[in-house]
């Protein structure tokens, strides 16, 4: 419900300021952050921070810029062919269709001074703040106000703009940037009905991954640019999991949701392991959740040799978290992980109804109504069978054939 008190306050916002070229995008960077850029606010021990200059630049004003030196301690090596730089956060994952730039004869302070304006810059997206796409570069731009459409949608949650001159001048090097717009719409919004709800996802935790550009979240980026990359460092696993697998990772979906097939991309179809299929994922165990502590096993795969690895569940299992075993990571004993993709397809289940104000009492009949609407649901919508799930003696039952099951064959699979 908030959210949605956010979309309706952007969209009446957009409206003030005047339309859009993009039909029902909206400028999220005003809704965004300031992630980092070359203005850093000096932090000074004792006294308040200044705050970030660098925020002028998504404020929605044209009053405010961004205007700043510039200094080459603050711009990381990597960037260093740039002058300055901003990244925007725009809080989660967005589908980012275009961007306005308002240089600084567009702005109230240098009015009309289009020997202010820049020059040259390149727009880049990134999931995770980490591994970046260009999306736009322009190298010898004289237009004040700078209008980009993307050919295509990114889905993305990071923005940056890497400045390389910011004024006509080359020597130049201060940047004055009134207004930057990023435009786009919420995912959900969107997307909703059937869709890979791992796309808005979190990967909340993971046994570990080789270095940060080939960490889990890329797991599930919707990228086959990007792997999970795991080795042997284990030391964060439970002495539990390690008994069942080499490596994990467990994604928060954010919501409950109902899947109904999930998508494992292995190596060989990803960009940088092409055709290598000595590493697809030969062994692994797909688990589910409502607490993120109490496991249910969704698949348990041995002896795969797919690239791409999908599977249609026999009836759909709703959960908020799910969790990545892998068992076996490569097939011939190998034991690094190379995960391009975890695609878990469904979509979110209506939020249940707010349930009573905290009080002593209830629990029990919380307890005894939810199972009796589950079973209500289930027999709705599923036929006469009564679901594991409407009973909880039943369940138990199951849970536990499912774990003695798992500790002969599934769990002690892993190796030796
Ligand atoms: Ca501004
Ligand atoms: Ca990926």
């Amino acid at each position: 419900m908030r959210k949605l008190f956010a979309v309706i306050a952007v969209l009446s916002m957009l409206a003030a300021l005047g339309s859009s070229v993009y039909a029902e995008d909206v400028n999220l960077a005003k809704e965004g952050k300031i992630y980092d850029s070359s203005s850093k606010p000096e932090e000074v021990e004792g006294e308040e921070t200044p705050a970030d200059p660098a925020a002028m630049l998504i404020d929605g004003s044209l009053d405010t810029k961004w205007e700043v030196l510039y200094d080459d301690s603050v711009v990381p090596d990597d960037l260093i062919v740039y002058s300055h730089y901003a990244t925007i956060d725009l809080g989660e994952l967005k589908n980012v269709t275009g961007y306005t730039l308002y240089n600084a004869s567009e702005g109230s302070a240098d009015k009309g001074k289009t020997e202010y304006d820049a020059k040259a810059w390149t727009v880049q997206v990134s999931g995770d703040a980490f591994t970046w796409t260009d999306v736009d570069t322009v190298t010898d731009n004289t237009t004040a106000k700078y209008e980009k459409k993307f050919d295509q949608t990114y889905q993305t949650r990071f923005v940056r703009i890497l400045v390389e001159y910011p004024a006509q001048d080359e020597k130049d090097l201060t940047v004055r940037l009134p207004e930057f717009e990023i435009y786009g719409s919420d995912i959900e919004k969107v997307a909703t009905g059937y869709r890979n709800v791992a796309l808005n996802g979190t990967v909340i935790e993971t046994s570990g991954y080789i270095n940060e550009s080939e960490s889990a979240a890329l797991l599930i980026d919707g990228s086959l640019d990007t792997k999970w990359c795991a080795g042997l460092d284990n030391s964060e696993m439970s002495d539990e999991l390690w008994d069942v697998c080499y490596h994990f990772a467990t994604v928060d979906l954010g919501s409950v949701c109902k899947i109904d097939k999930y998508v494992l991309k292995n190596a060989s179809i990803g960009s940088r392991d092409l055709g290598q299929t000595q590493y697809d994922t030969y062994a692994w165990i797909l688990e589910a959740s409502d607490d993120n502590q109490t496991w249910k096993e969704v698949d348990n795969v041995y002896g795969n040799v797919e690239a791409e690895y999908t599977y249609e569940l026999s009836s759909p299992v709703e959960a908020r978290y799910f969790r990545l075993l892998v068992v076996e990571p490569e097939q011939g004993g190998g034991t690094t992980t190379r995960i391009y993709e975890l695609e878990l397809w469904g979509d979110n289940v209506a939020p249940a109804e707010p349930v009573v104000e905290e009080t002593a009492a209830p629990a029990a009949e919380e307890t005894v109504a939810e199972a009796e609407t589950v079973a209500e649901e289930a027999a709705a919508e599923e036929t006469a069978t009564a679901p594991e799930t409407a009973d909880p003696s039943v369940l138990t039952a199951v849970a536990a054939v499912i774990a003695s099951v798992g500790a002969v064959f599934g769990y002690s699979r892993k190796k030796k």
